[in-house]
Order: structure tokens, then C-alpha cells, then sequence
């Protein structure tokens, strides 16, 4: 069976599931919101990381559906944490590309506002996605944000957005790209890039958010720098649903 034929059969038999990872607030430590992860449960192989079949997906027109379903699933599972804790977090739904520039996809934002409180929502974008269809893409945004939902740029600084562009999207948080985050205490220069983006995000009144913490030492230089929230192995691993619910649990 081909990849596109197995993926295909994966949506029929509902193989794919989110897992979450926990944003910490810098300044009180505290769970402030969750970014859903898509995997692909396949029967054959295991769990499957979604770099292998988003891509696929883009490509053979499957991808408007599984995020279809990821934004539903998502809104579904932040439900419950509400019922056990007060104090459910926002939850990060990352969109892709061509899901975004369907001429549908502020439709379906709108129609999902009928059944799910949106006002807990937030998107992740990456920055290439939003300066290919620049006019088209912050119609959209406005649309979604009139809507109660939030918009962070993904993989911040990996990509070419003119800083003009990135001042006059309706988004509220830069997420600053793992890879910056790795090399920010190895030498000046990481360091350098680092301060800059944080510095930017807040001169836009943008929060700011960084990947891929993975030491004490990376933290709490990213509080002396001000960054906002952080997200990564240091604090938590990507976690299925229930997982999730007692972690929140515990910090309620
Ligand atoms: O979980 P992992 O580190 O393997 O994620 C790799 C990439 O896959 C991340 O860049 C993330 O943005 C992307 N990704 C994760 N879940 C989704 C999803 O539901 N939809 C899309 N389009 N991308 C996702
Ligand atoms: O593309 P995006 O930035 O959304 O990807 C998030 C990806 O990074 C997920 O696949 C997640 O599993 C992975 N990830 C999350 N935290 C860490 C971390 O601290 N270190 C590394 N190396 N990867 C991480
Ligand atoms: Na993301
Ligand atoms: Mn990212």
C-alpha cells in the first residue's frame, strides 16, 4: 500500500491523536497554556511524528480534514480540562500553509465558534506561510481574531519576513525557533539573536514566546531576557490527553 493510500485508511480508522506539551509563565512558573502535537498511531509502525506525513498530507489534498479534525479534538480536550480545573490553558492548534490559505478557513473558525468557546484558543502559523499570501493571509487573521482566537508566529527568524510585514499582522506572539534557543549559550552571536527577537516582540507589544528549553541554565536566561513563556523537555515532553488532565490537575 502506498504512504497516501495508508494515510487515507488512517483518517477512516481514526489513527491520529494530539499530545500536548506545556508553555510555562517565566515569572511565576505556572502552566499558562498547551501546544497540541499531531502523531499518527499507525498499526504498523508505531507512533509516528508528524515532520513524516504532514508534508504527505499537504500533498495529496488530506491535510484541510486531519487539521480539521486536530482544531475539533483540540477544543474537545481543553472542554474537559475546563471541567476538572478553573483554570484550563489556552491551547496552541498549529495550522499549516494550505490550510490557512483555503478560501474556507476563516468559515470554518466561525462555525466552530457555535459549538466551542474559542476565547481560549490560540494558532500557531510559521512566518513563511503568512508573507507568501500576505493580503489574503491577514484577511483571514482578522477574521479569526474577531472571533475571540489568537495568532503566534511559529519557527520565528528561521524564515524572510520583512520586519514592516510582521508589524501590521493581527498576531499577539512570536515564537522564537528552537534551533536560536540551542545555540543561545554556546556563543555571542546565539545569545545576540536571541535578546533581538525578544526585544522586537515587545517593542510590537507582541508576547513571546521560546522552544525547545531543555536546561535550567537556557531558562533562566531567558527570564533575565524577558521572554514571556517558555516550552520544552525541561519542563515537559509533548503529553497524551489524559496525561495532561493530571498534570493540570496537580497545579490546580
Ligand atoms: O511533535 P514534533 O516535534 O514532531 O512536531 C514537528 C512539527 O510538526 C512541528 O513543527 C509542528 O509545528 C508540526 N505539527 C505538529 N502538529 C501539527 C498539526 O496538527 N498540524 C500541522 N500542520 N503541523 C503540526
Ligand atoms: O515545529 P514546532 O516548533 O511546532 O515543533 C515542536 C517540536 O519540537 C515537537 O515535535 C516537539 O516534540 C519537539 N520538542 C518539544 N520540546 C523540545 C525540546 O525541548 N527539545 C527538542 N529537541 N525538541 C523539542
Ligand atoms: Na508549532
Ligand atoms: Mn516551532
Amino acid at each position: 500500500l502506498s504512504f497516501e493510500s495508508r494515510l487515507r485508511r488512517a483518517i477512516k480508522a481514526d489513527e491520529f491523536l494530539l499530545h500536548y506539551q506545556p508553555k510555562v509563565d517565566l515569572g511565576n512558573g505556572q502552566i499558562c497554556g498547551v501546544e497540541a502535537l499531531i502523531r499518527w498511531q499507525d498499526p504498523e509502525r508505531g507512533l509516528i511524528a508528524p515532520g513524516e506525513f504532514i508534508p504527505v498530507l499537504e500533498e495529496c489534498g488530506l491535510i484541510g480534514e486531519v487539521g480539521e479534525w486536530a482544531l475539533r479534538r483540540a477544543l474537545i480536550d481543553q472542554g474537559r480540562w475546563r471541567e476538572t480545573n478553573a483554570n484550563a490553558p489556552k491551547v496552541a492548534v498549529n495550522v499549516s500553509s494550505l490550510q490557512l490559505r483555503k478560501t474556507d478557513f476563516a468559515e470554518l473558525v466561525c462555525s466552530l465558534s457555535e459549538s466551542f468557546d474559542l476565547s481560549n484558543l490560540e494558532l500557531e502559523v510559521t512566518e513563511s506561510l503568512l508573507m507568501e499570501e500576505l493580503e489574503s493571509s491577514v484577511q483571514t487573521l482578522r477574521k479569526i481574531r474577531d472571533k475571540g482566537v489568537t495568532v503566534a508566529v511559529d519557527d520565528f527568524g528561521t524564515g524572510y519576513s520583512s520586519l514592516a510585514y510582521i508589524a501590521k499582522l493581527p498576531i499577539t506572539a512570536l515564537k522564537i525557533d528552537r534551533s536560536f534557543i540551542m545555540e543561545m549559550n554556546i556563543g555571542p552571536q546565539g545569545l545576540a539573536i536571541v535578546s533581538a527577537i525578544i526585544a522586537l516582540a515587545h517593542s510590537l507589544n507582541l508576547k513571546v514566546i521560546a522552544e525547545g528549553v531543555e536546561t535550567e541554565e537556557q531558562s533562566r536566561l531567558l527570564h533575565l531576557l524577558r521572554c514571556d513563556e517558555a516550552q520544552g523537555y525541561l519542563f515537559s515532553r509533548p503529553l497524551p490527553a489524559d496525561e495532561m488532565a493530571e498534570l493540570l490537575a496537580t497545579k490546580a
